[in-house]
Formats: C-alpha cells, sequence, structure tokens
C-alpha cells in the first residue's frame, strides 16, 4: 500500500518536517539554497526536490535477489533547488545547468542527444524537432570514473526515455532545466548518497517537466532503481525505496517479490525500558563502488544468480537456459507454491527448511588450499550445465567481473541466513508493537543479536566488510552497544549500532577514544562521523511561491 501512494507536494516546510522545531532548523537550509540559485541562475527556482539517504538497518546484499530488508530513511539527505531554465540558447531542448553549493563539486551543462544507432534523429531526418521511431535518448556517462553529474544525468534518463521517447507517442519536448544541489549524506560512506542523488534528480526533472500527476512511490523507486544501473552499478531497490517511501518514526520492510510492496514497522525502541537508538559511525574508509564494481559489489550479483542456477540444477527443478533466475525465485520453486500465496511467516518457514539443501553446493575440498574453497570459472561453467558461449551471453555478457575463485556456497549461506534474520527482526519489532506498555530490554537484546550475527554473515561469507569496520563494531559491542553491523554495500563506510540512549554520548566518547582514525578529527568532523538517527520522511517535492 505504501507503494502505491503519490509523491507527497508540500507548499511549505511546516508540512514536509515532522515537527516545528526541526522545520525551523531546516529553514535556514532551504533559504540558503534559494537566495544561492537566484543569485546563479537570474531567476527564483520553482521548486525544491528533497530525498533522503538511509540506513539500512539489517538485510544486506539480499535485495538483488530479492529478499526483503529493513532500511529507514536519515535526515541526511539532498536538496535540489530547480526550475524551467530562462538561458535557452545556452541549453538547448531539455539542456541542463547543474551546480553544485559544494565547490569541489564544478558546475556542468549538458544537452540530451536523441540518437538512432549512433546518429542523432536530427541529424538523420535533418529536423532538430523530429522525434525518430527507434531514436532513445543518450547522456554519455562514463562508468570507469565516478563524476557527480552522472547522477544527475542517470535520473534525468528515465524520465526523458519515460515520457518524451517516440514510444511514449508524444511530440513533446522537455523544458531545458536550472539545477542546484546540497547534500548532507556524505558519499561512500553506505548511507547511499548516490541513490539519494539519483531520486532527487528524478523526481527535480519529473517535476519541472510537470510530469509527477500520476506518479506513485513505487513507480519513481522503479524509475530511480533503472537510472542507477546506468552509472554502473547492478543495484537492487533497497537504497530507492528506503528513500522513496519511508515514513518518519518507522523503518520499513520492504520486499521484491513477486513486486514491489513496503510496510512501515515502527520501531520499538520509544517504549522499551531503556530507550534506544540507532548510531552510525563512519568507518572513513571511501569505497568507490561504481569503480570496484567488477571485484566487489557486481561480482556478488553474478556470484548470487549462478548460484541459483546451480543450485537449482542440484535440486532437479525446472530451468530453461537462458533465464537467469534469483535464488529467491530458486526458494518459490523448490516450495511449488504460486508466490502471491506466501505470507511472511511462510516464507520464513520455507527458508528454515531450506537451508540443509544449500549444503548441496559446499565445494569439495580435496586438493584445495584453505581460502581456495570457491569454484574456478571453469568448475562454474561446468556447474551450470551450459555451454561457455550460453554462459557467457546469460551472466557475462551484461557485467564485468573479475575473481579466481567464485565463492556459491557462502554467498548463498549468506543470503538464507540473512534474509531469515530480516524476517525475525520484523517479528520482533511487530511483537513489541503490539505489546501494551513498556517493553523489556529483552527485546533490544534480541534485536542486538540479530545485528551481530548479521554482521558476522556479511565479514565471513558475504566478505562485504573490511578491518577498520570490523574492528569499530567491536569497539561498539565494547562500548556496551546491544548489537552492531556494518551497513549498505560495504568494503568501508558505516556501521549502525543499537545504542541505550542514556548511554549515547559516553558511547560515542569510547569510540573516539578507540578508533584511531577519530582521535584526530575535531569537534564538528566528529560529529558527521558519527551520530545518532531518527528515521525521517521519504523523498517530497516543496512547492515554492511563483
Ligand atoms: P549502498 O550502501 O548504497 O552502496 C548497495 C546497493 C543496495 C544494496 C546494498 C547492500 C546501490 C545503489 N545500492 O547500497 O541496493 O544491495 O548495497 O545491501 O548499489
Amino acid at each position: 500500500m505504501a507503494a502505491q501512494l503519490p509523491i507527497p507536494v508540500y507548499t511549505s516546510l511546516d508540512q514536509a518536517m515532522p515537527d516545528l522545531q526541526t522545520a525551523a532548523e531546516q529553514a535556514v537550509r532551504y533559504n540558503n539554497l534559494v537566495e544561492e540559485f537566484e543569485k546563479r541562475f537570474g531567476h527564483k527556482p520553482s521548486y525544491i526536490a528533497r530525498a533522503p539517504g538511509r540506513v539500512n538497518l539489517i538485510g544486506e546484499h539480499i535485495d538483488y535477489v530479492l529478499f526483503g530488508c529493513f532500511p529507514a530513511a536519515v535526515e541526511r539527505d539532498i536538496l535540489i533547488a530547480c526550475g524551467p531554465s530562462l538561458a535557452t540558447a545556452s541549453t538547448g531542448t531539455g539542456g541542463v545547468q547543474a551546480h553544485n553549493l559544494n565547490p569541489k563539486y564544478q558546475p556542468q551543462n549538458f544537452v540530451p542527444m536523441l540518437k538512432t544507432g549512433g546518429i542523432t534523429a536530427a541529424e538523420e531526418a535533418g529536423a532538430a524537432s523530429t522525434v525518430h521511431a527507434k531514436a532513445a535518448w543518450q547522456l554519455d556517462i562514463d562508468k570507469r570514473e565516478l563524476r557527480w553529474e552522472s547522477y544527475v544525468k542517470a535520473g534525468y534518463y528515465g524520465v526523458l526515455n519515460r515520457f518524451f521517447s517516440a514510444a511514449s507517442g508524444t511530440q513533446e519536448h522537455p523544458v531545458p532545466v536550472d539545477l542546484l544541489f546540497t547534500g548532507s549524506v556524505p558519499s561512500g560512506s553506505g548511507l547511499s548518497s548516490s541513490a539519494a542523488m539519483v531520486v532527487a534528480s528524478t523526481l527535480a526533472f519529473l517535476t519541472v517537466n510537470n510530469k509527477l500527476e500520476g506518479v506513485s512511490k513505487g513507480q519513481l523507486v522503479e524509475m530511480a532503481m533503472e537510472n542507477e544501473k546506468r552509472v554502473g552499478v547492478n543495484s537492487g531497490g533497497l537504497d530507492q525505496a528506503a528513500s522513496v517511501i519511508c515514513t518518519p518514526h518507522s523503518a520499513i520492510f520492504v520486499n521484491f517479490y513477486p513486486k514491489l510492496s513496503a510496510e512501515p514497522i515502527p520501531l520499538p525502541t520509544p517504549r522499551t525500558i531503556p530507550r534506544a537508538i540507532f548510531v552510525c559511525a563512519n568507518s572513513l574508509v571511501v569505497s568507490d563502488k561504481a569503480v570496484t564494481a567488477k571485484f566487489h559489489y557486481n561480482l556478488r550479483v553474478v556470484e548470487t544468480l549462478v548460484a541459483a542456477r546451480v543450485l537449482g540444477r542440484l535440486l532437479n527443478l525446472p530451468l530453461t537456459p537462458t533465464e537467469r533466475p534469483t535464488l529467491r525465485v530458486i526458494l518459490t520453486r523448490w516450495l511449488g507454491t504460486p508466490e502471491a500465496d506466501l505470507e511472511k511467516e511462510d516464507v520464513k518457514s520455507a527458508i528454515e527448511r531450506f537451508l540443509p539443501e544449500i549444503e548441496k553446493l559446499r565445494p569439495a575440498r580435496e586438493g584445495r588450499e584453505p581460502g581456495e574453497e570457491g569454484v574456478t570459472m571453469k568448475e562454474m561453467i561446468e556447474l551450470s550445465g551450459l555451454s561457455e558461449e550460453q554462459f557467457n551471453q546469460v551472466y557475462l555478457s551484461w557485467v564485468e567481473v573479475e575473481a579466481e575463485y567464485f565463492q556459491l556456497y557462502k554467498r548463498t549461506r549468506h543470503v538464507f541466513t540473512e534474509a531469515l534474520r530480516v524476517l525475525e527482526f520484523r517479528e520482533v519489532c511487530v511483537r513489541a508493537q503490539a505489546t501494551e506498555g513498556d517493553l523489556p530490554e529483552e527485546t533490544l537484546k534480541q534485536l542486538g543479536a540479530l545485528l551481530d550475527a548479521s554482521h558476522e554473515s556479511c565479514s565471513t561469507l558475504c566478505e562485504s566488510s573490511c578491518p577498520e569496520v570490523d574492528e569499530l563494531t567491536r569497539l561498539a559491542k565494547a562500548a556496551g552497544a546491544y548489537g552492531s553491523r556494518i551497513t549498505g554495500a560495504g568494503w568501508g563506510g558505516c556501521t549502525v549500532s543499537l545504542v541505550a540512549e542514556d548511554r549515547v554520548e559516553e558511547f560515542i566518547a569510547k569510540i573516539k577514544e578507540g578508533y584511531a582514525p577519530y582521535r584526530e578529527l575535531s569537534d564538528e568532523k566528529l560529529r558527521d562521523a558519527i551520530f545518532a538517527t531518527k528515521p525521517s520522511s521519504g523523498a517530497f517535492v516543496l512547492k515554492l511561491d511563483a
């Protein structure tokens, strides 16, 4: 249901913020952005599009396999002041002037081109306004290099191809747009600055082009997911769903199969004795996800996809040579139940029953050195039952990956145990919600134990952690956290820890003392690196006075 709601459009900050104090605090930032926009572009912006980052409480590296996750939006966000451009001469049809308040990110101008097989439709037909039947919009995105405007272009792509392509039957042209960005989500930290950038950009282009009406939250998530793939990471929908669908005071249980759905679940902390909150701590190890994708993120995507086929074969399930089922789909085939009939409780018991089956994937260890317990590319192709050509076509033609050994068993074990922990986490929260009066500390201990187990699995089976993040989780536990884990894609980035509210200051002081990279930081930088989070609202548009 939450995914079917429209994107909120507010006319004042009081409507958009969970309380008046937050509205007053944020007003300074919003006003400054509007003033700076006017200085740079010579006219007032019409809207501010806003998309938050997120902290994933539990459920890592399972969204692209289509298992549910449990994120909450954070208060840190991306804001874009935007409006139709007056500088049509320099921006052209649908041209964009994109500026960023952060001087690190240089202003960028770009114009989308409608191309048919390498030449523009205008070149082919000799008229700038011709929209060719097979033409598609193109914006140059260099996937080898991380550039801030790539996320803006990625957001624009989906809007162009959905609303301004010949296939959509329109003769309309996109309007030239001026954009001014500001952001408070630290990049490369696992708090999803990239998804916030793509969601906010998609939203800004939809709004300025007057295409927001009729677009549901779920549709915006799907567009943003598709758009983000253009930057080179084959991500699932966790970040985009959190950034778009979350509501204040709640996390969401987001499910991707058989279709996107989201259930807001209030966190039990306000009624637990003691109260507890989530604290994010940035390891300050920056993971450049787009650049390392071939041996980190995209490799996990391919390993889990191949594991699904191999497991399907070992279990004698029906498989066609050209399909690429996920582990979630393999579970459904093994159950033989139509997916629509499955409730969360059924998925949970199905996973519990399925866990022994995945042992079939365990590689024979004979003749292998420790640490080489995966399979080579040659072995993996053999196990898939496909010819080398078929295998390359289905699993490698759309993505670049690099590994000596592919860890089909470890990744699969991570996926199913993590999917189970998410459902258990949800269950504890739902039970707490239904309980009258104060909740016992036991509830926090249960949630904490699930966070710890999740981290252990990310570290040893998914292998998406790094020594610094592991150290931070150990320090967090020693400083009294109920549980602590890596959040987000990993190989750096942030941890999230569940901490008793009355011990947060002491907790932060202990981490500062224990984690060497924090000792040098100024108070301001430290506040940026380690902070308590309140679940915030999802994306919205603020309509400004004309
Ligand atoms: P972050 O932390 O934003 O890089 C990535 C993926 C998610 C999910 C997590 C791991 C993107 C945009 N997001 O998140 O879909 O797979 O890793 O759980 O790539």
